[in-house]
């Protein structure tokens, strides 16, 4: 018997481009989950993100549809790699929806590992699943796409998906479950004004490195001074949220010396106004910041009263308030002006 072979595809057209949006809108609010710190823009870019992930969920009954008419067919004419992609799909979701229910409870962190970081390495699988599964089959826009029903129906999902979401937020309130109470990134709290208790972390693959820097060299202007790291504690504070994309985060009282001021001091008036500032550690850690946020940023010696142990970048580590923890450069050994733009180096750091 003869199966009208173009019918179930066309049938199911609609369902796969939704997935299709619904994932790579996920995956594009999942890395810009991470790049964003201020509460305001990130808490909208992690609500886009779990509604745009759970609304995967609401196609699940069409695209079971889609696969058992997939399944009738010849070996042949079907998708490579829908299992394996289905698979990792739901693993993604699954440890999604852990980490932000569940905190840092027993669900949460799983022999040390954040779920949060299982949750980002299933996440990029799926990504690249998506690719060689979408790929094979790729679909060319159509003008009914945007006809009345085609808007309608997008409509539909994406009211159904931000729905979803607030059910889920509205039932982490009602229980009181921990999740309620994480931050606008979805972190949750470890650790305020008590450094001891503020997890370790590094990015990928720093260490704690053996010799800390005595002396903190600055570079600019044309200048290149070496000021001991015993002179850096000026009893500047600053109160900031170090928010780790680990998926927690603390608030300390941060202590030590304006870069701002110590950057006058050292090098003198004429920095370049449109310049940036290299901020680098002893291990080869660094990260390239705006200037003119110069005022806003701290070279720390102290958390909370007490000088900063190994761990959390002893003897100086930059405070970098409103940006994710992995601008925190720790073990900080040199400062440099440069003329390059703060935006020329890999988004995230590389080590
Ligand atoms: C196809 C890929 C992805 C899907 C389907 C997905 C889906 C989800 C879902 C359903 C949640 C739970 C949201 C909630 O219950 O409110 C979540 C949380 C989260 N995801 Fe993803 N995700 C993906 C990839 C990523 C990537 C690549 C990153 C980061 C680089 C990321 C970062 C996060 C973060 C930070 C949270 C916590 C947000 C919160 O607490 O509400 N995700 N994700
Ligand atoms: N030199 C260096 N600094 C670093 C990192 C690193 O790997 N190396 N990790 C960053 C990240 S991702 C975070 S969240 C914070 C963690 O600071 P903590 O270990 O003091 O909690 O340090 C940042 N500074
Ligand atoms: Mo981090």
């Amino acid at each position: 018997m003869a199966l009208p072979l173009p019918l179930p595809r066309r049938a199911g057209r609609r369902t796969n481009v939704g997935l299709l949006g619904l994932l790579l809108l996920a995956g594009g609010t999942g890395v810009l989950a991470f790049a964003v710190g201020s509460p305001g823009p990130a808490r909208l870019v992690v609500a886009a993100h779990g509604a745009a992930g759970l609304g995967l969920l609401l196609l699940v009954p069409w695209k079971a549809v889609v696969v058992r008419r997939s399944w009738r067919r010849p070996a042949g004419t079907r998708g490579t790699g829908g299992v394996s992609l289905g698979v990792a799909t739901l693993l993604t979701l699954l440890t999604g929806v852990l980490h932000a229910g569940g905190g840092t409870g027993p669900w949460s962190w799983s022999a040390g590992i954040p779920v949060l970081h299982v949750h980002v390495a299933v996440g990029v699988a799926t990504g690249a699943l998506v690719l060689v599964h979408a790929w094979g089959r790729r679909q060319r826009p159509r003008a009914t796409d945007l006809d009345r029903r085609g808007l309608l129906r997008a409509g539909a999902l994406g009211a159904g998906a931000v729905a979803l979401w607030g059910a889920g937020e509205g039932l982490l309130r009602l229980t009181g479950a921990p999740g309620a109470e994480r931050r606008a990134t979805g972190s949750f709290e470890r650790g305020t004004d008590d450094p001891a208790a503020m997890p370790v972390t590094q990015w990928i693959s720093d260490v704690v490195p053996d010799s800390p820097a005595t002396v903190l060299e600055l570079v600019g202007t044309g200048r290149r001074v070496r000021v001991p790291v015993a002179d850096l504690d000026r009893g500047d504070v600053v109160r900031a949220v170090l928010d780790c994309t680990g998926g927690w985060y603390a608030v300390q009282d941060w202590r030590g010396v304006r870069l701002d001021r110590l950057l006058a001091e050292h090098l003198g008036g004429e920095l370049p106004a449109d310049g940036s500032v290299d901020v680098v550690s002893v291990t080869g850690f660094q990260r390239r910041l705006p200037l003119s946020e110069a005022g806003g940023l701290l070279l720390a010696t102290h958390a909370a009263g007490r000088p900063l142990s190994p761990g959390h970048g002893a003897p100086v580590r930059l405070v970098a308030p409103g940006r994710r923890g992995f601008w925190w450069v720790k073990w900080v050994e040199r400062v440099e002006v440069v003329d390059a733009p703060w935006w020329l180096q890999s988004p995230f750091p590389l080590k």
